[in-house]
Order: structure tokens, then C-alpha cells, then sequence
């Protein structure tokens, strides 16, 4: 490619040293409970994440191959609705998704730049170079941070502006927050600005469970894994071992719970924080909640934000939904 058809490349980071202390905090918050429980954002070190990316391909996970179905389908309908110029994308991940967006954004002439938002300063890094790269003309601006506290430094959009959360990681969020986050994200959308949100839908629990404890055992796993991340960075031994991966639909709540159950009684030590946590026999500990959606709880989470939802899209089996939405 020619140098001159290279658009601008920025990365910006926010992160500080405190944000170093989560863990520890966490950690101390979550297990002195009485019901013991661990932020999911912790799943993700460097094993997490390969377990995660293990977890996309499996059999029963519908979620990832479904959305990009979806988006396949359905990139030129969101950008003629949005005209947008500029993709910010929380929580870049894998360019799979984006490359999908750009593409349709490339092909209606309207694309000018992606801002890429993710804690991680290598992913940010990479996926700048490499897009910049492939769509001639494209800035890049890349913002190193967490999606919940540093939205305020996006730059002021070239154009319509399009705010992509995909993967259903919105479910992560108990509801209250979950809002919280969505009116932030209003707040940044600017004139005409548009939100694209993918959401797991409200299903058979069996579909639901079986997609959290698949056959491989992957994702008991992923699960476990967060239980060496603590050994690791501070100092704890719990035996992992003897956890046992609990996945179930709260149909009430309708959100998916993972656990990890103590097979026996069990005391782990947690040098780091000079801290001594007892587990019971069968004693569970919540490391995640993933929420399930209906278009009637889209609307009222998006409409308690400011927000109007202009189309739902979603694929024929009706399993995964992304979602557009505006200021009202
Ligand atoms: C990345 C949060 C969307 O909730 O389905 C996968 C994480 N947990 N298997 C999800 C996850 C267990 C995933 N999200």
C-alpha cells in the first residue's frame, strides 16, 4: 500500500497505577462476603483469554458465531440507517467483528475513523496497526482504558459516530449497573449518534446451561482458571482442584450464574493481603452473572438510559440479538 494512503495513528492510555490495585481489592471485598463472590473481568488473564477464545468455537456456545451471522447480514442496513464515519468499538478483542462493520462502512464511502477501546495497551496497539493498514485513508485512534470510567476521553466524533459493545459482555452487568453504563454511553454518542449492543436472548435454560457446561469441560476451566490468577498475583493456594465448575439458569432473573463449588471444607490463605478465607463443604463462590434479554427488557434498559431502539436485529433461530439504538 502506498504511504501516503495511511491515515493518522493515535493511542492514548488513562490507565494509572491504582488501577493495578483491582484485584487486591476485589479480591479482599469478594471473599470476606457472606456470599463470596469474584468480579468476571478477572477470568481474563493471558490463559483466560486463549480458554475464552477456546470457548467461541465450541459446539454449544451459539453466542459468538451467531452475532457474527448477524452482522454479516445486517452491516449495510445498520450503516445506511446510521451513515456512520467513525466506529468505536469497547472492548476491541479479535478484529473479526469490526472488520465486518468497516467493510460496510468502506463500501457506502462513509468510513473515517476507529477508535478502539480496550484496557489492554497491546491489543489496542495491534489492532490500530493492523486496521490502519488495511482501509486506506483510515484514522485510528486507539484509547487504552476501561470501558466504564474512561468513555469521557473519546475524541469529538469526525461524523455520525457508532458505539459498538458486542459479544454480550452487557450482561455482565447486574441491571442497576447495567444502565448506569448504558447512560454513559448515551452521553458520548454526540448528534445522530448510534449504539450497536449485542445481547444473548432469553431461550430454553437447557440451550442457555449447556453453552456454560459444555462436554470438553472448557468452560469449568476458564472458570478455575480465576482461581490461579489469585494464586498468582497474590500469593493465595487455593487447591483449584477442589472446585468444581457450577453453571445454572435463574429463570426469575433470567441471567446464567457460574460458580465455583468447594468440594469440601477448605482454608486458603491469601499472602498478599495478609488475609484467611474458610470455605464450607459445598461453600459456592459467584465469579459471574451473564444476563439473558427479551426485546421488552432491551427496550426498558435502553429507554431508562435516554435511549430508542431503532431495529433489532437477529438470526433466524432467534438466539442472539444486535440491537441499534439512538437518543431519544
Ligand atoms: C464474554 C461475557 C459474553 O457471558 O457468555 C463465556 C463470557 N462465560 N462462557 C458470556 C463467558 C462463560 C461471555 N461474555
Amino acid at each position: 500500500m502506498e504511504p501516503s494512503l495511511r491515515g493518522a495513528v493515535v493511542v492514548r492510555s488513562y490507565l494509572g497505577p491504582n488501577d493495578e490495585r483491582s484485584l487486591a481489592d476485589d479480591v479482599l471485598d469478594g471473599l470476606t462476603r457472606p456470599l463470596k463472590e469474584l468480579p468476571p473481568k478477572h477470568l481474563y488473564d493471558a490463559r483466560g483469554s486463549e480458554l475464552f477464545d477456546a470457548i467461541c468455537e465450541l459446539p454449544e456456545y451459539y453466542q459468538t458465531r451467531t452475532e457474527r451471522l448477524i452482522l454479516e447480514t445486517f452491516a449495510d442496513d445498520v450503516v445506511a440507517r446510521t451513515g456512520a464515519a467513525e466506529l468505536v468499538e469497547l472492548g476491541s478483542g479479535s478484529a473479526t467483528k469490526t472488520r465486518v462493520l468497516l467493510d460496510a462502512m468502506a463500501g457506502a464511502g462513509t468510513l473515517e475513523r476507529y477508535v478502539p477501546v480496550d484496557v489492554s495497551e497491546s491489543t489496542v496497539h495491534a489492532v490500530a496497526e493492523m486496521l490502519s493498514e488495511e482501509y486506506a485513508g483510515l484514522s485510528v485512534h486507539g484509547v487504552v482504558g476501561d470501558f466504564e470510567r474512561h468513555l469521557s476521553h473519546l475524541p469529538a466524533p469526525p461524523g455520525p459516530r457508532l458505539v459498538a459493545f458486542l459479544g454480550g459482555t452487557i450482561g455482565n452487568f447486574p441491571p442497576g449497573s447495567r444502565r448506569r453504563f448504558l447512560r454513559g454511553l448515551a452521553k458520548v454518542l454526540g448528534d445522530g449518534g448510534h449504539v450497536l449492543l449485542g445481547t444473548d436472548l432469553v431461550k430454553d435454560p437447557r440451550v442457555i446451561e449447556a453453552a456454560y457446561d459444555d462436554g470438553a469441560g472448557v468452560t469449568a476451566e476458564f472458570n478455575r482458571n480465576v482461581l490461579h490468577v489469585v494464586n498468582r498475583e497474590l500469593g493465595a493456594d487455593f487447591d483449584v482442584d477442589a472446585f468444581e465448575h457450577v453453571a445454572f439458569y435463574d429463570r426469575r432473573r433470567e441471567w446464567i450464574e457460574m460458580r465455583l463449588r468447594a468440594l469440601d471444607v477448605q482454608h486458603v490463605r491469601v499472602e498478599a493481603l495478609d488475609l484467611d478465607v474458610d470455605f464450607a463443604a459445598r461453600e459456592e463462590l459467584r465469579t459471574e452473572i451473564s444476563a439473558k434479554f427479551t426485546r421488552e427488557r432491551l427496550e426498558g434498559d435502553l429507554a431508562a438510559a435516554g435511549l430508542a431502539l431503532v431495529e433489532l436485529y437477529t438470526d433466524p433461530d432467534e438466539l442472539f440479538a444486535v440491537s441499534l439504538a439512538r437518543r431519544r
